[in-house]
C-alpha cells in the first residue's frame, strides 16, 4: 500500500511526454508533489479511447455508430462527389504531376475553381464551409486519385490555416480566410526545424516584440514544410519571452503567429528531393527580421505549444480518410489483377495466398474507414477530446495503407514493379504518412503515455478517497465493480447497440478492454513515473489501444448495417468477426508481453543490448561468415 499509494502521488503531473526529459529528476519531483495536498478532480473524460485505459467501456462516442448528417448536409455533399471524382479521373494525371515534381498549373486552377482550397471555410468567408465528415468524404477520393495533390490542399487547409479557423479572431479571420478559401493565398504550417522534429516544444526560432511594442521580431528557420516554395501565409511557431506576473520570472514558450511573405525577411530554399509525394512542393523557409504585427498572433502569447497540437489533433481524422481512399484504389488495382490473371490453370484469385492477401486488405481498409467516420462524426457532434483517437486513426491509417499498397504490388508481381502500374508511385507517396504529423512511434509513446496519465490521477483520486470511504461510496462501488469484472469490461449499455450475430465479437471486444484496463493499472502501479521510460512496454499498450479501438468500430458500424439491413451488411459482419478475432490474440499477446515475464524481459534487454553495443561500435558487430 505505502508503495503504491507514493508512486500514485508521484504520477500528478500533468505533462506527458515532457515526463521523457526529466525522468531523471523524477526523485526530485515526487518529494515535492508528495508535500503537496491533491486538490483537483480528475475532469471525467467523454473520449471512448481515454477510458479504455481505466478498463471502462464509454458508450457515448461509439454507439450507435454516429450518423451525423442531416439530408441538406448529404445533399451538399452529393453534389460535391461526383464531379471531385470526375476532375481527378479527367483532368488531374497523378503520373504527370510526379514527373514534373509540381502540381500541373491547370490542375491547381481547376481545384481552385471546385472550391478545394476552402473546404471548411465558412460560407461568409467565402469557402465551402463543411463539416468534418463531409470533409473526409471529399478527401478520401482525393486520397484514391493523388497524395501528391492531397499534400498540397492538406497542408494548405488541414495544417496551413486551420489554426485561424480554430483560434483566430473575427478580425483575423474576415481578413485572412476569404483569400485562402478560393486558393489565391496558400497556406502553409511552420513547427518542425533543423533540432526540432518530434520534440516540437523544442523550437529555437525566436519572436522578440518591438521596443514600441507593435510588433514581434521573428528570426529562425523551418525545414520541410509543405507548401513552403508557395505559400503567402504561415503559421508560425516561435520562443517568445514570457513574464510570469506572479513570480516576476522570465520564461521562453512556444507562440503562434500568422505570417505574411510580404511582411518581408521571408524567404525559402528550393523544392527538396523527395523519394514520393513530390509534386507537392517541399521546401525550408527562412524569417530574418521579420516584422510581425502583434494582431497576427494567434492563440495569446505562450499559447503556441497547445495551438500547434490542437491544429495537428484536428486534421489527422483527415488524413485516415485520404488513406481509406488510397487503399481502395490497391485493393481495386489487386482485385482487377487477381480476376483475370490466369496461372497454373485458374485465376489466381481462387487460391487461398492471394484470398488471404485481398481479405486482409479489404479488413484493414473497412478498419481505417471506420475510425475516420466514426471521429469525423465525434468532431462535428463536438467532442473536443479526440486526441487519443485521432492519433490511433492516423496510425493505423498509414500502416494499413503500407501495407495494402505492399500486398497489392505483390499480387501483381512484375507488374505491380512497373511504374506505369502506378502502385509504386503510391508506394513511394505513403511512405511519408508513417513519419510526418507525429511520428508512429512518438504517437504511440502519446496514446500509452496520455491514457495512463488518465488512469493515474483516477488512481491517484481512489487512494485519497481512502481517508474518507464513506463521503466516497459511489467510488469505491465503481472501482469494486471493475475489479470483481476484472478481465471483463461492463458493456455501460453498449450490447443493446450491438447485432446478435456479433455478440461474439463484442464479448472479445469487453474481454480486451477489461484486460487492458488491469494492465495499465498494473504497469502504473509498479512503474509509477518511471513508466515513461519503459517504451517496450508502451509500444505494446498503445498497440493494445489501437486494435481496441479498431474492435469497437468495426462492431459498431457493422452493427448499424446489419440493423439496417444494408445489402453489404453480412460481408462487413463477416470483417468484422475476423478482424476481432485476430485483433483479440494480438491484444493478448501484447498484454501478456506487459506482464514482462522473464522470456519478454529478457528479449527487451536483449534488444536494448544488441542496439547500444552496434550503435557505440557504428555498425554491425558480428564476424562475417566467411571471416573476413
Ligand atoms: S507538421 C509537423 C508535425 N510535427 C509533429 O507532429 C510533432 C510531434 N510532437 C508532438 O506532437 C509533441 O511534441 C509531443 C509532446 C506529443 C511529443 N493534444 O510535456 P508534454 C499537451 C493535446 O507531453 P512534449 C508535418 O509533419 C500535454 O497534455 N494536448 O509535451 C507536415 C501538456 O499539457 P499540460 C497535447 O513532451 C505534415 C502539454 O501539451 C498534445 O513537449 C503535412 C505539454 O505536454 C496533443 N496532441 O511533447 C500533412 N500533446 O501542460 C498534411 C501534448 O496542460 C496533411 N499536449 O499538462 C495531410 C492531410 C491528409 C490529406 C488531406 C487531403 C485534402
Amino acid at each position: 500500500m505505502l508503495r503504491t499509494s507514493a508512486l500514485l502521488t508521484s504520477l500528478g503531473r500533468r505533462s506527458v511526454l515532457g515526463n521523457l526529459r526529466c525522468a531523471s529528476s523524477a526523485t526530485a519531483q515526487k518529494k515535492t508533489d508528495d508535500a503537496k495536498p491533491s486538490t483537483a478532480k480528475t475532469q471525467e473524460s467523454k473520449s471512448f479511447a481515454m477510458n479504455i485505459f481505466r478498463g471502462i467501456v464509454k458508450t457515448d462516442q461509439v454507439f450507435p455508430f454516429p450518423e451525423v448528417l442531416n439530408d441538406e448536409q448529404k445533399d451538399t455533399l452529393k453534389m460535391l462527389v461526383d464531379p471531385t471524382a470526375k476532375f481527378f479521373e479527367e483532368i488531374n494525371d497523378p503520373l504527370k504531376n510526379d514527373s514534373l515534381e509540381k502540381v500541373e498549373d491547370h490542375v491547381m486552377e481547376g481545384l481552385k475553381e471546385l472550391g478545394a482550397f476552402g473546404l471548411q471555410v465558412p460560407v461568409d468567408n467565402g469557402g465551402l464551409g463543411l463539416t468534418n465528415t463531409q470533409y473526409a468524404r471529399l478527401v478520401e477520393i482525393v486520397g484514391s486519385h493523388d497524395l501528391g495533390v492531397g499534400i498540397t490542399l492538406g497542408a494548405h487547409q488541414s495544417i496551413g490555416f486551420k489554426g485561424i479557423l480554430l483560434f483566430g479572431t473575427k478580425e483575423q479571420k474576415d481578413k485572412y480566410l476569404p483569400d485562402l478559401a478560393c486558393g489565391k493565398n496558400i497556406a502553409a504550417f511552420c513547427l518542425t526545424e533543423p533540432s526540432s522534429g518530434s520534440d516540437a516544444s523544442s523550437i529555437k526560432t525566436k519572436a522578440v516584440l518591438s521596443p514600441d511594442g507593435k510588433h514581434y521580431i521573428l528570426n529562425g528557420s523551418k525545414i520541410w514544410i509543405s507548401n513552403g516554395g508557395l505559400a503567402e501565409i504561415f503559421t508560425v511557431f516561435a520562443k517568445t519571452p514570457v513574464k510570469d506576473e506572479k513570480t516576476g520570472e522570465t520564461k521562453e514558450k512556444v507562440s503562434a503567429f500568422i505570417v505574411e511573405r510580404s511582411f518581408g525577411g521571408v524567404s525559402n530554399g528550393p523544392p527538396e528531393k523527395k523519394m514520393g509525394i513530390k509534386a507537392s512542393n517541399t521546401a525550408e523557409v527562412y524569417f530574418e527580421d521579420c516584422k510581425v504585427p502583434v494582431e497576427n498572433l494567434l492563440g495569446g502569447v505562450g499559447g503556441g505549444f497547445k495551438v500547434a497540437m490542437n491544429i495537428l489533433n484536428n486534421g489527422r481524422f483527415g488524413m485516415a480518410a485520404a488513406l481509406s481512399g488510397t487503399m481502395s484504389y490497391c485493393i481495386k488495382k489487386a482485385i482487377d489483377h487477381a480476376s483475370q490473371r490466369k496461372q497454373f490453370g485458374d485465376l489466381i484469385s481462387n487460391y487461398g495466398a492471394i484470398q488471404e492477401k485481398i481479405g486482409r486488405m479489404v479488413m484493414m481498409q473497412y478498419v481505417t474507414e471506420s475510425m475516420a467516420y466514426m471521429l469525423s462524426a465525434n468532431m462535428d457532434q463536438g467532442s473536443t477530446e479526440f486526441q487519443i483517437e485521432a492519433a490511433i486513426s492516423k496510425i493505423y491509417g498509414s500502416e494499413a495503407a503500407w501495407f495494402c499498397a505492399d500486398e497489392a504490388i505483390q499480387i501483381l508481381g512484375g507488374m505491380g514493379y512497373m511504374k506505369d502500374t502506378s502502385l509504386e508511385r503510391v508506394m513511394r507517396d505513403l511512405r511519408i504518412f508513417r513519419i510526418f504529423e507525429g511520428t508512429n512511434d512518438i504517437l504511440r509513446l502519446f496514446i500509452a503515455l496520455t491514457g495512463s496519465q488518465y488512469a493515474g490521477n483516477y488512481l491517484k483520486e481512489l487512494k485519497k478517497a481512502m481517508s474518507n470511504p464513506l463521503g466516497n461510496i459511489g467510488m469505491f462501488l465503481e472501482y469494486g465493480s471493475k475489479k470483481v469484472l476484472k478481465s471483463k469490461a461492463d458493456d455501460n449499455g453498449a450490447k443493446a447497440h450491438i447485432h446478435p450475430s456479433l455478440m461474439n465479437s463484442a464479448e472479445q471486444t469487453f474481454a480486451a478492454i477489461g484486460d487492458f484496463g488491469s494492465v495499465v493499472e498494473q504497469l502504473l502501479m509498479t512503474h509509477g513515473k518511471k513508466i515513461t521510460n519503459e517504451q517496450f512496454l508502451l509500444k505494446r499498450v498503445a498497440d493494445s489501444a489501437i486494435d481496441i479501438y479498431g474492435m469497437v468500430s468495426v462492431l459498431s458500424r457493422a452493427s448499424r448495417s446489419l440493423k439496417e439491413g444494408h445489402s453489404s451488411a453480412d460481408h462487413e459482419a463477416t470483417i468484422t468477426k475476423v478482424f476481432c478475432n485476430e485483433a483479440k490474440d494480438r491484444i493478448d499477446a501484447n498484454l501478456l508481453a506487459c506482464h514482462a515475464t522473464k522470456g519478454e524481459k529478457e528479449n527487451f534487454s536483449g534488444l536494448e543490448k544488441i542496439s547500444k553495443d552496434v550503435v557505440a561500435n557504428g555498425g554491425l558487430l558480428q564476424r562475417h561468415p566467411l571471416g573476413f
